[in-house]
């Protein structure tokens, strides 16, 4: 019932930051691209093979004056990967402690999404892209209950013909016939692109890769950079694209690694790619990092260290745009806030702080990376705050989820979707 969203709404209010007030609206009115880099994690920025960048592109993006780029951000994803990925970065709200959040409940739950929230406040046209079927994680349905007007998926791209590598068009084919629609879209849009490629096991055709595989010795991890080092070249393509066609200086480009491309199974090609002998519970966490950067032509950027993750990014983005996002239930923190928690919640309930790090049954200073094994009675105690907020969070985020509460939450100026509104056939667009 409505009174199960109390200590919802009143643990959202005790621990609300306060939004960034330099960045309050500095993105008002410019399109909005989320792009999905699948798999992507956060060690492959300046990273080399025999001396050649893997992602030459992005590192440029991370790099440059006009973006704020990452380095303490992490995927929070579970069992439902790219499908929390999205929730997450949405809806800011977590995906389940098994299964697809997405898949179990997104046909059927209220939600208060991104691109309802975007189009009902400020007129934005909406489109995911994806180069697959569109039942897979259940997105045909999803996308509905979050109020997208378009989803291009497979069918519309009837052109591209044995150009699929693993979970769907390969990436440089599907950025490129995305453009194409992108262009009729009425400006302001939010478009979401997911790029599938460099996706386990890796699958790549020779003539696409261009960069040698890592040397690690584990099979299933070696390729892992040259599908990535695919993916960025698309990505440059892109921004070539947006460059020719005028769209980049009226947009506020957003990427985020939705979750790890090389899974806690691979310890010693971990410690191999780290330059370390053995890995501890330490680096499998700092190993969860995924890229996370915003870039817009004007945007005062850096390098960012706060310790954030996907959670926090539908806040982040609504500040930038002039939204307030306390209007509604989102268990996120504006990344840009100087008074944040900067507490990093992962699904099982460890955790990264700015000063603690909890994983796999172990703490650690999270600066310096020293297993705390005596910790003082202080120390003792804030590890246990912060693993009550922790736990709390991912409680209440369980209970929105399961008990479908957002049905009872009327956020003041927002309509409730109606999914019957929306549709995604080919022959209806
Ligand atoms: C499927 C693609 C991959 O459409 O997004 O999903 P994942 O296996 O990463 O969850
Ligand atoms: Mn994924």
């Amino acid at each position: 019932s409505s009174s199960d969203l109390k200590p919802v709404l009143n643990f959202l209010k005790k621990n609300k930051t306060n939004a960034d007030i330099q960045y309050k609206g500095v993105a008002k009115g410019k399109n909005v691209f989320i792009i999905h880099l699948e798999s992507l994690q956060q060690f492959v920025i300046d990273y080399k093979v025999d001396g050649k960048e893997v992602t030459p592109n992005l590192n440029k993006i991370y790099h440059a004056s006009d973006t704020i780029s990452f380095d303490n951000f992490f995927n929070q994803v579970g069992q439902g990967k790219t499908s929390d990925a999205e929730l997450m970065l949405e809806n800011s709200l977590f995906g389940l402690s098994e299964g697809s959040a997405m898949t179990i409940d997104g046909t059927t739950n209220t939600f208060q999404a991104a691109p309802a929230i975007l189009s009902q406040q400020q007129g934005y046209t909406t489109a995911s892209f994806h180069g697959d079927v569109p039942s897979f994680w259940n997105r045909d349905n999803a996308y509905k209950s979050w109020g997208y007007d378009y989803f291009f998926s497979k069918s519309f791209y009837p052109n591209v013909k044995n150009d699929e590598e693993g979970y769907g068009i390969k990436d440089k084919i599907f950025l490129k016939g995305a453009a194409n629609y992108i262009q009729q879209l009425p400006q302001p849009f939010y478009a979401k692109l997911i790029t599938v490629t460099n996706h386990y096991p890796y699958p790549l055709d020779k003539e696409n890769i261009s960069i040698d595989q890592l040397k690690t010795g584990d099979n299933t991890v070696d390729p892992y950079v040259q599908t990535a080092h695919y993916l960025d070249q698309s990505i440059g393509e892109f921004m070539n694209y947006l460059d020719k066609s005028g769209l980049r200086k009226n947009s506020m480009i957003v990427l985020y690694g939705d979750h790890y491309g090389i899974s806690n199974n691979h310890k010693s090609a971990i410690a191999d790619i780290l330059g370390k002998k053995k890995v501890t519970n330490y680096d499998l966490a700092m190993f969860q990092k995924v890229p996370f950067m915003i870039q817009m032509p004007g945007l005062k950027g850096g390098i960012n260290h706060t310790y954030g993750g996907e959670i926090d990014v539908l806040p982040t983005i609504e500040n930038l745009l002039g939204i307030d996002s306390s209007n509604y239930v989102q268990f996120g923190q504006d990344l840009l806030a100087t008074n944040r928690k900067q507490i990093v919640s992962f699904r099982n309930g460890d955790f990264v702080s700015a000063k603690y790090t909890k994983y796999g049954g172990d703490v650690y200073d999270t600066k310096t990376g020293k297993k705390l094994t005596h910790m003082t009675k202080a120390q003792k105690a804030a590890v246990e705050k912060d693993q009550k907020y922790v736990t709390t969070e991912l409680n209440l985020s369980d209970k929105v989820v399961n008990g479908d509460l957002l049905r009872f939450y009327h956020p003041k100026g927002f309509t409730k979707v109606n999914k019957k509104d929306y549709s995604y056939n080919l022959n209806k667009s």
